[in-house]
């Protein structure tokens, strides 16, 4: 599949993955706001583009290590409304059981991992899972290409020790790994100048022996096109891939951060990746203004009775509540 011929489908499930993501979002924004939310809320506004075509390419029995900005990866990969809004709400019902914030949220069982920390802890968790799966003959899909693991790292991850330790041992056993960097200039309030003196992220890749790939992050069908690339490539056995993708980072570090840092002069020149790609998508003759318009409200209507029913569940009570820190054990991978 190359650029040219990315299916219709494929375009349509992207976009609505990344109105899903925004407008889950701006809902979380807004349960902050009203104080429904503890703690902080760290969203994914600018990342969308990126994250829900990296969660198209996921199919079943594959590994997705998320960060926090990951709501469209989580949301492609099967991850249901009533469970973010459980976590968020820090419900008893919710996969966390009310515990570990918001950002923790995952089970084994689902593939999708809970984030230890977002500045590289999850890059060897992923290999060892890979190389287990190897071990255990059972790494491979009906059709013999292997399943994949994903991890997430941003720029500022890219310069820690874990995230080097866990790419070098992925690099060197050959395992299926697909690195996603959102480089969205900024680790909290340091800039790239500030984080790396390379000229370019994926220049660290030849370091490490592994392919690396680029795109613009605003640009979703770039990254499409790349990620279908890297991930073929990691399915094939070409072993680890490095895909980096230049984002515009539209929120704070999270919502109780104005990001006042951030100059005037980068703030005015941010694009809006969702915007760019309803503006494109009317242009190109794909979807009428009010195909689009009608997707976005069925989108509310779903967030909307979501919320309302998840906002009936019960709290965690602490004399009752199991403390155990996933699970029971043997319910790990059930
Ligand atoms: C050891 C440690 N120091 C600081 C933090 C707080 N912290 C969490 S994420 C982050 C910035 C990460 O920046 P980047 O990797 O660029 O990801 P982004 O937030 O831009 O997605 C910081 C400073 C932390 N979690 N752990
Ligand atoms: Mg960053």
């Amino acid at each position: 599949m190359t650029l040219m011929n990315m299916s219709l489908q494929v375009r349509q499930r992207h976009l609505e993955i990344m109105l899903y993501a925004r407008q889950v979002e701006q809902q979380i924004t807004t349960l902050y706001r009203q104080g429904r939310i503890s703690g902080s809320a760290y969203l994914g506004r600018g990342q969308e583009a990126f994250s829900a075509a990296a969660g198209v390419q996921l199919q079943s029995g594959d590994i997705l290590a998320p960060l926090t900005r990951d709501c469209a990866a989580r949301i492609a990969f099967g991850e249901s409304l009533t469970e973010i809004f459980r976590t968020y709400l820090g419900k008893a019902t919710g996969i966390m059981r009310g515990r570990d914030g918001n950002t923790h949220r995952g089970h084994i069982r689902t593939g999708i991992l809970p984030m230890i920390s977002h500045l590289g802890g999850m890059i060897a968790p992923v290999a060892g899972i890979l190389l287990s799966r190897r071990l255990q003959g059972q790494d491979k899909l009906a059709n013999g290409d292997l399943h994949i693991g994903m991890a997430s790292i941003g720029d500022g991850g890219m310069s820690t020790g874990a995230l080097h330790e866990g790419l070098n041992a992925a690099a060197v056993l050959h395992l299926p790994l697909v690195l996603l960097v959102s480089d969205n200039h900024y680790a909290y309030s340091t800039p790239s100048t500030h984080n790396y003196a390379c000229q370019h992220l994926a220049d660290r890749a030849v370091g490490y022996g592994i392919q690396s790939h680029q795109c613009d992050g605003n640009d979703s069908d770039a990254c499409l096109h790349t990620l279908y690339l890297a991930v073929q490539a990691a399915r094939q056995g070409q072993g680890s891939q490095m895909v980096v993708a230049s984002i515009d980072r539209l929120c704070g570090h999270s919502e109780h951060d104005d990001a006042r840092y951030i100059p005037p002069s980068v703030q005015e020149t941010r694009k809006d990746c969702v915007e760019l790609r309803l503006e494109q998508l009317q242009l190109s003759g794909d979807f009428s203004a009010s195909e689009l318009s009608a997707l976005q409200q069925r989108i509310d209507n779903d967030i909307q009775q979501t919320l309302q029913q998840v906002s009936k569940e019960p709290e965690p009570d602490a004399q009752q509540t199991q403390w155990q820190a996933l699970s029971h054990p043997e319910q790990l991978w059930q």
